[in-house]
């Protein structure tokens, strides 16, 4: 067993990761070092097991030869490989943006009936991008001609996806003049398997430029449709405040933790935990009430629209069962873990699977039903309630800690925010930018990760140097969660971390200096909030001109590699901690670091240390203000403030 206080960096985690111990709960740091030492070949992308006459490696062999039986490069193999990773991403994003255009449609059709119309401007917006008839229509007529065209997105075999159209005239020019403006979703992530089948593509630039199309499809495609219906469906977020940590589990109520991505399911379990019947058969098995939380972009998705709290991120699912605090914790698609169900099984808790994509052996399906949604719903806080009286309360070991953040930013309210109520436009942030009040704008994203330990260093670190440096941060996905535990998404982290310039106009706007804009499809935020910005005049053309840069300081999944292509490919310099697995070609690491510039106006870069990580997004930031001849920055730096 590990130092607990090298492997987490908030105490809340080490108290759990110590309770998993006691109980024998064996989560994925251990099983993290009994995977020491990683393949080496894996981590280098130079494995390939495309075919049978493999797998091959694409090392040095006794012959002096770097190639596999069939004759692929090193930089054959390591692009194939990567393009698979953003197929898989985008893949994952896209599917849940397809699903929530299903549920839309049903909702529309009048058989998802538990769903509505809840933001009826957006829809309208969409409607008028979609080239949807509206006149002399109802919203629900409306928003049936938007489902069938965003549905019809996924397979389109031509054309270009509707909202590319929001990005900046020259960006879509710098996609089309580079062939990679995608056709449609689904076709783009066929397109990667068939041309990483054995004997098709074997040319690494041509395979990463389809990957930039790919990853495209996801972030302006499925991600940003994702979004955009959720909003429409089940409200558009506004700020709110809410608690995240392992602490707003309750010693006294029934605990149920929603975790995966999808907000169709989570959003009715909210609905029913609420209601009056339920609360009652909660009392009568004991309990104090229903404390619903989540783990993951679930969580994401009901912080920003309903203000429950996040239990933690990806690294906590299982910490939140070594609790033994949890009654059912209800799981659907993505970055679930396997070893879930064996935590699980070390006490009363319930692991309930609801995806038909998502199923675990000797885990209770039920499977999510649109059509029966709230009942569905219903069903599962019953099993949780019912599950109540077997909790062991001698054990229960639940820390203390919670921290108190504002979520609830959306591209279209935040910036708007700035220019107050009577003036909404994003005139305020580019005027900010341009003074020099604040350096730039940020995102920092992703998972966590535990080949980055203390876990939330990176996030954290990187974050306190951005806004100590004037620069203001967006966050989605774990991060968000991993900075929103130290504080940092609290509007008082202004005055305690931000420069002068950043304090300004958080106390000005009454915002925090870290913004958290969702889950991880709603990166599309960031995206849109770039485009604004460009809109807005006086910072460029174009989104690689802007003073922009973006972060995943942990990334893990194959999604973090498709959001990270598709933001650079979009214009934006972003900074990984750990590289890709591309260094077993230089050529393929070349590309990704310097030659995209020429290509999109932007590259990737690698490095581990969070500090210096945002040193290199704020260099570039001061590049690019140079470029535009922006004025100097007003206020000196502040003083680093001592690591907590
Ligand atoms: O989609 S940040 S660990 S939870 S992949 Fe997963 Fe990564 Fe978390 Fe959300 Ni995003
Ligand atoms: Fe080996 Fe080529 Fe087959 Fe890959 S595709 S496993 S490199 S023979």
């Amino acid at each position: 067993m590990g130092d607990n206080g090298k492997r987490m960096r908030d105490p809340a985690s080490q108290q759990a990761l110590a309770a998993a111990e006691a109980r024998g709960v064996v989560t994925a740091f251990d099983r993290y070092e009994s995977q020491q030492p990683q393949c080496r070949f894996g981590k280098q992308g130079i494995c390939c097991r495309l075919c049978s006459m493999g797998p091959c490696r694409a090392t040095t062999t006794a012959k002096g030869e770097k190639i596999g039986v069939c004759g692929a490069t090193a930089d054959t193999i390591v692009a194939r490989n990567l393009l698979r990773m953003i197929a898989g991403g985008a893949a994952a994003h896209s599917d849940h943006g397809r699903d929530v255009a299903h549920t839309f449609l049903l909702m529309a059709e009048g058989k998802a009936k538990d769903y509505k119309i809840k933001d009826e401007r957006k829809l309208r917006r969409l409607a008028a991008e979609y080239q949807v008839e509206t006149e002399g229509k109802s919203a629900m007529e409306i928003a049936r001609g938007v489902a069938e065209h965003a549905l019809g997105e996924f397979g389109q075999q031509t054309g270009e996806l509707r909202f590319l159209g929001r990005a900046p005239e020259r960006r879509q020019e710098v996609w089309r003049k580079l062939g990679v403006t995608p056709r449609g979703i689904d076709r783009e992530i066929v397109e990667c398997m068939h041309r990483t089948h054995m004997g098709v593509d074997t040319d690494y630039r041509n395979i990463l430029r389809h990957g930039i199309r790919t990853a495209l499809g996801d972030g302006w495609g499925g991600s940003m449709i994702g979004t955009d219906l959720q909003d429409v469906m089940l409200g558009s977020p506004l700020p709110i405040r809410a608690k995240v940590n392992l602490g707003v589990l309750s010693a006294d109520k029934v605990n149920i933790v929603v975790h995966g991505h999808e907000p169709i399911l989570s959003e009715m379990i909210v609905e029913a935990s609420r209601e009056p019947e339920l609360l009652k058969l909660a009392e009568e098995k004991g309990a104090k009430g229903i404390q619903l939380s989540g783990i993951c972009c679930t969580a994401n998705e009901i912080l920003m629209r309903q203000g429950v709290p996040s239990a933690g991120h990806f690294l906590q699912q299982e910490l939140a069962i070594a609790t033994g605090a949890v009654e059912a914790m209800v799981v659907d698609v993505q970055c679930l873990m396997p070893g879930l169900a064996e935590a699980a099984k070390c006490f009363h808790t319930e692991l309930i699977t609801t995806s038909p994509k998502g199923r675990m052996p000797g885990v209770r399906h039920i499977e999510f039903d649109e059509e029966q949604a709230l009942d569905v719903a219903r069903e599962i806080v019953r099993i949780a309630i019912e599950k109540f009286p077997e909790r062991d309360k001698e054990t229960v070991d639940i820390p203390k800690h919670t921290m108190d953040l504002v979520a609830g930013f959306t591209a279209e309210y935040v910036f708007r925010m700035l220019g107050g109520r009577f003036r909404p436009s994003y005139r305020p942030l580019n005027n900010g930018i341009i003074e020099g009040r604040l350096r730039g704008v940020a995102g920092v994203v992703g998972c966590c990760n535990p080949n980055v330990q203390p876990v939330d260093y990176g996030h954290v670190e990187m974050v306190k140097e951005l806004i100590r440096n004037d620069v203001l941060v967006l966050q989605t996905g774990c991060s968000a969660i991993a900075c929103a535990k130290e504080g940092l998404l609290a509007p008082e982290a202004a005055a305690q971390y931000a420069g002068r310039g950043l304090q300004e106009i958080c106390e000005a706007v009454g915002i925090p200096p870290v913004l958290h804009v969702g889950s991880c499809v709603d990166n599309s935020r960031i995206l849109i909030a770039c485009c604004e910005v460009i809109n807005e005049g006086g910072l460029g053309e174009d989104i690689s001109e802007a003073p922009i840069a973006g972060a995943a300081p942990e990334w893990m999944s194959e999604k973090a590699v498709s959001i990270g292509m598709y933001v650079v490919a979009s214009g934006v310099f972003t900074v990984l901690g750990k590289p890709l697995p591309v260094e077993g070609s230089q050529a393929v690491y070349d590309y990704l670091t310097k030659e995209m510039d020429s290509e999109v106006g932007a590259t990737w870069a690698f490095e581990e240390d969070p500090v210096a990580a945002a040193q290199m997004m704020i260099e570039h930031m001061n590049e690019k203000r140079a470029a535009l001849k922006l004025r100097p920055m007003m206020y000196e730096e502040r003083e680093p403030v001592a690591a907590g």
